[in-house]
């Protein structure tokens, strides 16, 4: 299995949920903007709209979207509980739409687009606030968003870990802040930034 990254962007929590479910895979970088890939080639001629993650599967598939990928990865080692069955199964999936939606694309993507004018990221701060204060409610008394571990705090993880360069604050969120602490003293959290920090910052 392959798992086509750019580092330290939303590919990180596929990353991490690999190194939770205990899941072998070789990592492909792609440079975000060039869409060249490190061992060569360029990385739409693997995956057309030239975005990370995507996870090619041991019988060829190419799975992309963040919360498929998650879910699959999820799958593959179910004693890790990462997926959870039943009525948390739900709340999971709610949580990997919130997090890819109002968080993720909603907030983040027009805050880090190239192309975003001055007007475009004020607004995007602007719809940051309640967004963020949800999330830092549902946080206020529990450890994770689901009653235990799961895929989706990789994700809400990932995305809390990019604020540090936008105008925005996790000071203003000491739940979600002190979430994101936690989060990171897991090995498997620390390994994935430390494995893409510094081939962030060499990017
Ligand atoms: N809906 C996709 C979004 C993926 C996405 O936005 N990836 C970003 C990195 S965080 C990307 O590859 N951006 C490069 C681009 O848009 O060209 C998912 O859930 O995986």
């Amino acid at each position: 299995m392959e798992l086509y990254f750019a580092p330290m962007s939303c590919s990180l929590a596929s990353r991490i949920a690999l190194y939770e479910a205990g899941v072998d895979a070789t990592y492909v970088q792609v440079d975000r903007f060039s869409k060249r890939l490190a061992e060569g080639g360029d990385y739409r001629d693997v995956y057309a709209l030239g975005m990370v993650p995507a996870l090619r599967l041991d019988d060829g598939t190419l799975l992309t979207e963040t919360a498929a990928v998650l879910q699959h990865v999820a799958e593959l080692r179910p004693e890790a509980g990462l997926a959870p069955t039943g009525a948390e199964r739900r709340e999971l999936h709610r949580w990997l739409s919130y997090v890819g939606g109002e968080l993720h694309k909603v907030v983040f993507y027009p805050l880090f687009h190239p192309d975003s004018t001055d007007e475009v990221k004020r607004h995007a701060c602007a719809l940051a606030g309640p967004r963020l204060a949800y999330v830092d409610r549902h946080l206020t008394d529990r450890e994770h968003l689901l009653d235990r571990l799961s895929v989706a705090d990789a994700y809400l993880f990932t995305v809390l870990g990019w604020m540090i360069a936008t105008p925005l604050s996790l000071d203003d969120y000491p739940h979600a802040k002190a979430y994101h602490r936690r989060l990171l003293q897991r090995p498997s959290f620390a390994r994935a930034v430390g494995d893409e920090r510094p081939l962030y910052r060499a990017s």
